[in-house]
């Protein structure tokens, strides 16, 4: 999608700070981190939300799921992490391409966070 934020951070059009990549994947620290440690991965190509998954975005949202405790452990939440997505308007989605907050590094002040 050319003009979605996130599409464009894949790209390397706006910076962003990587913490891993590979096929499937994109993950890069959040901008206004919740906790310690927060980590957004994302699928490379453009889902808009839970709403828009089909049965070809399974692989990468499975990768997403499966690299996101390994990413908070590395970064500084060896001990868990929490993984949120959230989705559409009551999930209070703001940037609309699919992404997994991975928080942690710290015992949760809140009840989402
Ligand atoms: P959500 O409400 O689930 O759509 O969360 C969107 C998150 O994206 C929010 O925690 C802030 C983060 N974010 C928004 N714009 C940028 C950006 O340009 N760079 C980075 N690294 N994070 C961003």
């Amino acid at each position: 999608m050319d003009n979605c934020l996130f599409c464009r951070i894949v790209r390397g059009e706006i910076p962003s700070r990587k913490v891993y990549e590979d096929d499937l994947v994109y993950a890069f620290h959040d901008i206004n981190p919740a906790r310690p440690v927060h980590i957004l991965v994302i699928p490379k190509h453009h889902i808009a939300s839970l709403a828009e998954v089909g049965v070809a975005d399974e692989p990468a949202l499975g990768r997403v799921l499966a690299v996101a405790h390994r990413l908070a452990s590395e970064n500084g939440s060896p001990d868990g992490c929490r993984v949120i997505i959230n989705s559409g308007r009551i999930g209070q989605q703001e940037v609309p391409h699919l992404h997994a907050h991975v928080v942690g590094g710290s015992d949760p002040v809140g009840p989402m966070l």
